[in-house]
């Protein structure tokens, strides 16, 4: 203050514009314009780094972890380097530096690929290969003082208002600047191209990305070209951390771990069910991996095959060009499967190509198949249950007044059953049930219904047959069953026998229950008679 002449008072208000120039001129306030944006990026970056430690098994959340702490190395040591004054120290400090400034630009933008949904192209080899030249770059950045590829001299810059290093890079860090640039650069070109694929609302996340990324290029042309605002001052540092707030502010908002984007291959070709893509005339397109399993063929075979020569069970199924609903399909090896068919659109589009997904019914069909067995059938001879006969019986005497044809039913009894359970024990009792089922499958026709439809009463359904017929396949049945023999603990045999009755479909005969007692009245008849004998229902000639 001595310096102004008498006279002149600095501190009249009137001269308040000019003390503030002059303040701005003071060398702290210039250190803190170089040191604290520096400095508040790498806390960002650091907080940041916190939050991302929740996502860090999720491949773009390690990404992001991994970016956040480089760059927050990265503006961390390049804020420092504006408050030491010697080109040693300077030098020094680039040592740490450079982990961020060689490992957060390629962490960024593997983050941002994976943001967006592309992840799967990340594959290790490629991510080696990129890595390729940043490991280089921190290498010769430690070992510069040997080749100077990465600063060609040490000198400090006394024109700056405070003193800097001088912008010397060396031929490394040139070559290292372009290749930040062009995965940068690449990374905005391919999220262009593939721009109109994303949904509204993923597009909303590349626009970001695309917002965020355009930052280090600024950046970079900037300090390239001398043209930062303050000079020699790097801005590359704080256009990434920018850029990474940029993405973080997005995360927040879109909370996009939880919305992370998927692209439709993915889900293609992750689902277990197999799916094809057909032309108009049938011939593959695309399938996925667990078509390709339901087929087991070469991949390379695929593509342009028509499906239904590889798979005659499709054929059906396809023929109606238009048909949207699903099909069953039986493989040959006994696999069932439900096909969805449904037309490819694009844009609201008709496409002329079909998406055929399959999905794999056979556990259910065999369930459906043993609950049907269950239910319809007697566990022990396997022989229709009651309910089921009753059913059969219903709809076969229907199906016989219509056409007017013979329907015949036979009622089997087992003689004195009781003495053989009681004499031989239960499961000689059963054995001569499975025994009887036995016979009873082997002489009838297959046209013929078969019901056990009490404990050892059974009962035969003979279609087209007369009164005539029946007695005499009955008389057969019942010579068989004499003659058959059961094998018993003490290595005897024992024989048994049955009584019958046998009635035939009469106009008289209301429902089939009618019929049944008809048939029953003439078993009791035959029982009457001594048992081992045929009874004719009382309303019938032979
Ligand atoms: P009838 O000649 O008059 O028909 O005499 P029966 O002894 O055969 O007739 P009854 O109705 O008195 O006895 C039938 C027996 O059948 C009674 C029951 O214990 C037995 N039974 C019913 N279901 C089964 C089965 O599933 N297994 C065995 N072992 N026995 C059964
Ligand atoms: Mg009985
Ligand atoms: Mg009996």
């Amino acid at each position: 203050m001595q310096r102004f002449t008498a006279g002149f008072n600095p501190n009249h208000p009137r001269y308040a514009l000019f003390r503030i120039s002059s303040m701005l001129f003071s060398p702290i306030l210039w250190r803190s314009l170089y040191v604290m944006p520096n400095l508040l990026a790498a806390f960002g970056m650091f907080v940041v780094g916190v939050m991302a430690w929740r996502y860090r098994t999720q491949r773009a959340g390690m990404y992001l972890l991994i970016f956040a702490i480089t760059a927050a190395i990265w503006a961390f040591f390049e804020g420092m380097s504006y408050i030491v004054s010697s080109a040693e120290e300077i030098y020094f400090l680039w040592q740490p530096e450079f982990i961020g400034v060689c490992v957060a630009p390629l962490a960024l933008v593997l983050f941002a690929i994976e943001y967006v949904g592309y992840g799967r192209l990340i594959t290790r080899r490629r991510l080696l290969a990129l890595s390729v030249l940043p490991a280089i770059t921190l290498l010769a950045s430690w070992s510069n003082g040997w080749h100077g590829w990465i600063m060609s001299g040490i000198e400090m810059d006394f024109s700056t208002p405070i003193p800097t290093l001088a912008n010397t890079s060396g031929p490394l860090l040139w070559i290292y600047y372009a290749y930040c640039n062009l995965l940068v650069l690449a990374t905005i070109a391919f999220l262009l191209q593939r721009l109109p694929e994303f949904p509204p609302l993923q597009r909303r996340q590349v626009h970001l990305v695309l917002i965020a990324f355009s930052l280090p290029l600024l950046a970079a042309a900037l300090y390239m070209t001398h043209l930062t605002p303050l000079r020699n001052m790097s801005l590359i540092p704080l256009a990434f951390n920018f850029a990474g707030l940029v993405l973080i502010c997005g995360f927040l908002r879109e909370r996009m771990f939880e919305l992370a984007p998927v692209t439709a291959h993915e889900i293609y070709s992750s689902l277990e069910d197999p799916v094809f893509v057909l032309d108009d005339t049938n011939r593959i397109l695309d399938f996925n991996g667990a078509a390709l399993r339901l087929l087991q063929l070469p991949d390379a075979k695929l593509i342009g095959q028509p499906l239904p020569s590889l798979l005659p069970g499709t054929a059906c199924l396809l023929s109606d060009y238009h048909a949207e609903h699903p099909g069953e399909v039986i493989l040959h090896n006994d696999l069932y499967y439900d096909v969805r068919v449904a037309p490819l659109q694009s844009s609201g589009k008709r496409l002329s190509a079909r998406l055929l997904v399959w999905r794999d019914i056979t556990e259910r069909k065999h369930l459906e198949a043993d609950l049907y067995r269950l239910a319809t059938t007697d566990p022990l001879t396997g022989l229709y249950n009651r309910r089921y006969f009753l059913e059969r019986g219903q709809e076969e005497m229907r199906r016989a007044r219509r056409y007017g044809h013979p329907l015949s039913l036979v009622m089997l009894d087992v003689d004195y059953f009781k003495r053989v359970n009681d004499s031989y024990g239960h499961e000689i009792g059963d054995h001569m049930l499975i025994k009887l089922a036995h016979i009873l499958t082997n002489q009838c026709r297959t046209s013929d219904y078969i019901g056990r439809i009490g404990g050892e009463e059974f009962a035969l359904l003979l279609t087209e047959t007369s009164s005539a017929t029946a007695y005499e396949v009955s008389s057969r049945l019942l010579e068989s069953i004499r003659n058959a023999r059961i094998l018993l603990d003490d290595g005897k045999y024992v024989g048994f026998t049955v009584s019958a009755g046998v009635a035939t479909l009469m106009t008289i005969d209301k429902g089939f229950d009618t019929l049944l007692r008809r048939a029953d009245d003439a078993l009791y008849h035959a029982k009457d008679e001594g048992r081992d004998c045929l009874m004719l229902s009382k309303m019938e000639n032979v």
